[in-house]
């Protein structure tokens, strides 16, 4: 694939999160559409065409439109963003992000008042994919993988639209040339390769959700007292320096460590029911 560019932007402040090394962020993923084994989407995902990049936004919005990502990312507006991020399947790292708040990206097109959720929506491009062309290197996902936030969540200034990581523009196994971050909610609600942003006054559907309904929630906020059926989320195996046995056990924050930020938005829900 082609090399990973500089990015111009504004440094993190915030040093007290020690990130997981670049090459274990860059070789152990989730990306189905280049296969289900950690190590696949590194292998496979290299020689996808990520420039140009468009993505539209579009639904309830007063100014509909396209933007050019890759002016995006040569722009004046990135920062650094040091995240801890939390795989439902209970492992985490921290990942110094560099992006773009969602919210600000947003406001430019002018949301309606009747805009209650936001809808993303990955490249569907089965040439480039493998696992959109067959279902068994996908993981049965029925593509394109689509994702969503509820409005509040998708404007609070934690939710990034990140474009690199490490300094760098990101890989395509990372979910180059653009991807979500919420760091409060498990990995799966990050999705990756974005090229299209929806508005909508219903709740859209998401991939993981349609997959198995009783396993992910739309919500998926990080709980350590909401159990996944087949595992405990209590503790969490935290990928940091070494070899292979470069982890650690810790455990599980509420928000994974965003509650003082994020919990507000959830103050009248019940979260076990809202999974
Ligand atoms: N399009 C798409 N986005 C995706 C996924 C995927 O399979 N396809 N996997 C999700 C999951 S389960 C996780 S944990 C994160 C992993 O992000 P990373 O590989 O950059 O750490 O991406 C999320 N975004
Ligand atoms: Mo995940």
């Amino acid at each position: 694939g082609a090399p990973r560019k500089n990015l111009k932007f504004k440094k993190a402040v915030d040093a007290t999160l020690k990130s997981t090394p670049e090459n274990k962020i860059l070789t152990y993923n989730n990306f189905y559409e280049f296969g289900t084994d950690k190590t696949d989407p590194a292998e496979n995902a290299q020689d996808l065409k990520v420039e140009p990049w468009t993505l539209t936004v579009e639904g309830e919005v007063a100014k509909p439109g396209k933007l050019d990502v890759w002016e995006l990312i040569n722009g004046t507006q990135l920062e650094e963003r040091i995240y801890r991020m939390r795989c439902v399947e209970a492992w985490s790292m921290v990942i110094p992000w560099v992006g773009i708040e969602l919210g600000k990206i947003l406001k430019q097109f002018e949301p309606t008042s009747k805009a209650k959720y936001v809808a993303f929506q990955t490249l569907h491009d089965p040439e480039q994919m493998p696992g959109q062309k067959n279902r068994f290197v996908g993981g049965g996902i029925d593509y394109p993988y689509v994702e969503g936030l509820r409005m509040d969540e998708a404007m609070h200034p934690l939710s990034l639209l990140a474009v690199g990581l490490y300094g760098k523009t990101l890989a395509p196994q990372n979910g180059a040339p653009i991807r979500l971050v919420v760091p409060w909610k498990y990995g799966f609600k990050g999705i990756k390769s974005i090229v299209r942003i929806k508005l909508m006054e219903r709740m859209p559907s998401t991939s993981w959700n349609q997959l198995a309904p009783d396993e992910y929630g739309f919500y998926a906020n990080v709980n350590p007292q909401v159990d996944h059926p087949r595992w405990s989320q209590a503790s969490e195996r935290f990928i940091g320096e070494g070899g292979l046995l470069g982890f650690s056990r810790q455990a599980t924050l509420p928000f994974n460590g965003y509650g003082e930020q994020v919990a507000g938005l959830y103050s009248s829900m019940n979260l076990k029911r809202w999974f």
